[in-house]
């Protein structure tokens, strides 16, 4: 069974507010070429499909036709889990008609995906959480575990009488319990998948992502996920990676364009995987193009930046524009560059002692409000601010902070 395993399609998704759509178009129709051309059997779809639960119609738009592409009218079997940034009922809302051209879509844990035909293929059998599927005379039992927030997991593990302790055990506790309860369902004579939008420990995060780990709350680790998996194919992390301690069989294949500019020096990639029964799989990166590239360009003066922009007038990226320069940039010469070189996505001025200089924490805390202030003023601004503005501000906060002082004075006697 050949799968191409892909996640994290964010579609809709703005970068400083400039659409994205036409470039996630372009790797929409190479991924359908990529599906075609390495005669793949299954395509799996990790999660976070849009940006948002309500995505702009031109993105589910996009959506439907990809998979009508690509499932050729039910030659191909499709795969669609829901990630944190979809709504599971919307994202699944098109079900009765994705069937007869072989697409299973999963919105939550708990989703039953109905037995039957899809498309030339069958599920021949599906409860909470798995799926056994026939796909050209192979079988295979896949496990798919949609985005698991806290509530969507106790919904799964408990029923409505379960006992407090029980949900007092730790979100990883948790999921370790969800995949024992799955794992049961893998046979010898299948093909054995897992497919989940879940924050593994142990990878790297590239800050587009929707952090999922404030306190490490929803943190699981390569320990979580069931030893006799083939192949774990994992959605949420935007940089394609391996989790460490799966002997590389769980792995995230990451975004397919970049999502910020931290991101760019990561190739962006689709995985192809070769698997059959009781025998070990073979992995395949396939790079995908990069269709406009985020680039920073960093000009010594505004003369430079202008001919920067005019040389790279016909070239298609998105730019992160810094001049050097001791003054203000003007509106005017804003302009200027912008009617030289579209999608400039912002303009900042680096003042003279500025560049290289970044303050170490130690440093941040022992400057004062006041200091704090002119120096975020000038990072945002490019310029000193004036002194009326900066008195009028200061003589406010003096002022709140003598108020404060007599308040906590006053309780202190009450
Ligand atoms: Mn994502």
């Amino acid at each position: 069974m050949k799968i191409l395993h892909s996640s994290d399609w964010h579609l809709g998704k703005n970068l400083e507010g400039q659409s994205r759509l036409p470039e996630q178009e372009q790797f929409l129709n190479d991924f359908t070429r990529i599906a075609e051309e390495n005669e793949i059997d299954v395509v799996f779809i990790t999660g976070d499909i849009y940006d948002s639960g309500n995505p702009p119609a031109k993105a589910e738009q996009l959506f439907y036709d990809t998979l009508k592409n690509i499932s050729k009218d039910g030659e191909r079997l499709i795969v669609v889990i829901a990630g944190n940034h979809d709504s599971p009922e919307r994202l699944t809302a098109a079900r009765p008609l994705a069937m007869e051209h072989g697409i299973i879509m999963a919105g939550t844990p708990k989703t039953v995906v109905p037995e039957g035909t899809y498309g030339q293929h069958r599920v021949i059998a599906s409860g909470e959480g798995y799926v056994e599927v026939e796909v050209h005379g192979e079988r295979a039992v896949i496990l798919l575990v949609p985005f698991p927030s806290e509530k969507r997991l106790n919904e799964f593990l408990y029923d409505t009488m379960a006992e407090e302790e029980e949900k007092q055990q730790s979100y990883k506790e948790r999921i370790k319990e969800l995949f024992g309860q799955l794992e049961v369902k893998f046979r010898e004579d299948t093909i054995n998948l897992v497919m989940a939008h879940i924050f593994a420990s142990g990878v790297e995060e590239t800050g587009s992502e929707r952090s999922l780990a404030l306190g490490g709350s929803y943190l699981v680790d390569g320990s979580c996920f069931p030893k006799t998996a083939q192949y774990i194919a994992l959605g949420h992390i935007h940089r394609m990676q391996t989790v460490p301690g799966t002997g590389k069989r769980a792995r995230y294949s990451g975004s397919p364009i970049h999502f910020n500019r931290k991101e760019v020096p990561y190739e962006k990639k689709v995985l192809k995987v070769d698997v059959s029964v009781g025998k070990s799989v073979e992995i395949t990166e396939i790079p995908l193009q990069v269709y406009k590239p985020i680039e920073v360009w960093k000009c010594s003066s505004f003369l430079a930046a202008r001919e920067k922009c005019q040389k790279n007038t016909d070239r298609d990226c998105w730019v992160y524009l810094e001049i050097r320069t001791d003054s203000y940039i003007t509106e005017e010469q804003i302009k200027e560059l912008k009617s030289w070189k579209k999608d400039i996505l912002e303009i900042t001025p680096v003042l003279p002692g500025q560049d290289g200089q970044e303050y170490d924490g130690q440093e941040e805390r022992e400057k004062s409000f006041q200091e704090l202030f002119l120096d975020f003023y000038k990072r945002e601004r490019g310029a000193e601010p004036e002194e009326e503005l900066v008195k009028m501000l200061f003589s406010i906060i003096e002022q709140e902070e003598e108020d404060e002082a007599v308040t906590a004075e006053n309780q202190r006697t009450e």
